[in-house]
């Protein structure tokens, strides 16, 4: 858990910076995730959220050290096991904003099954995966959205594997808003962060960020990344046929529906638990 976030400012003073902590990145100069943190402290700003009020959840990977750098509260936890402790932050306390930041290895790797059925439980969050093909932190394994035919030292001639398409999945599992950005792109990409918090339910972001270490190639992101010519639809079988004939390069919303938020009531504390919360209470 990170830090406690800095004393508010009044809404209205509140800029980008003032979302970002003093811990320095450690990203390697280039990094797609440097655009990632620029479009979230811009998101935040233009959403006018007290630090304290937003929880930013992750697992492990270079993506998922963004908590630390944000001027809010943080959980930097256990790899593929960020939507977990997110859904029960959430249901617990309703009245914060979570974030859920993770990476293609983590998120669909290892926290596979996690998306599946965060998609379906539909719970007010924001799912911002970085997505850059590989394991970045773990020095240029294949993930779950590599290339079958990505060469590499550590999979020579590819994988052979097909890759899988995260947004079409988030689909059929029930997420209610999808989206795609490039973190390049920051403004843009700042903008459907900002959507993706308002629409109530499982909003998820998947954000092309390139791993210029383990996948140079990427840098030929941005000559490939285009706004989507279609706007957004809240028709899912329109969506899924759009997103299937897709070359993975269409950025901007894709989908917005209107399933209602999994929230359930909460039990009242009982006593024992109360006295302890109030004993602990900082
Ligand atoms: C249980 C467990 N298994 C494996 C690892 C090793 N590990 C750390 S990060 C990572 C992959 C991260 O890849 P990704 O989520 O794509 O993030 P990136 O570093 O590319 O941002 C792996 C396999 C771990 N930390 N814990
Ligand atoms: S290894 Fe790749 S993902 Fe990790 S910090 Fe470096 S460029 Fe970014």
């Amino acid at each position: 858990m990170t830090a406690l976030p800095a004393a508010s400012l009044p809404a209205a003073s509140r800029g980008a910076g003032d979302y970002k902590s003093k811990v320095k990145p450690i990203w390697c100069p280039g990094c797609g995730d440097f655009g990632v943190l620029t479009a979230i402290t811009r998101a935040l700003s233009d959403l006018g959220l007290p630090p304290e009020q937003i929880a930013v959840v992750s697992g492990i990977g270079c993506s998922s050290r963004i908590p630390a750098y944000l001027n809010a509260y943080g959980f930097h936890g256990v790899h593929g096991r960020a939507l977990p402790v997110a859904t029960g932050l959430k249901l617990s306390r309703p009245d914060m904003t979570v974030l859920v930041a993770s990476g293609d290895g983590d998120g669909y790797s290892i926290g596979g099954n996690h998306f599946l059925h965060a998609c379906r439980r539909n719970v007010d969050l924001t799912y911002i995966v970085m997505d850059n093909r590989v394991y970045g932190m773990t020095k240029g394994q294949p993930s779950p959205t590599t290339e079958p035919e990505w060469d590499s030292e550590l999979a020579p001639g590819g994988t052979g594997l097909r890759a899988f398409n995260p947004l079409v999945i988030a689909l059929a599992a029930g997420a209610n808003f999808i989206a795609r950005c490039f973190s390049g792109n920051p403004i843009e990409t700042a903008q459907i962060i900002v959507e993706a918090v308002r629409t109530p339910g499982f909003s998820f972001v998947e954000i092309l960020s390139p791993c210029i270490t383990f996948r140079p190639d990427e840098h030929e992101w941005k000559k490939a990344v285009r706004q989507a010519s279609v706007s957004e639809t809240s028709d899912p079988s329109r969506a899924a046929k759009r997103l299937m004939t897709d070359d993975g390069f269409n950025v901007g919303i894709l989908y917005r529906g209107d399933r209602t938020p999994y929230q359930p009531r909460l039990a009242p504390v009982p006593d024992a638990l109360a006295t302890m919360a109030r004993e602990f209470a900082v």
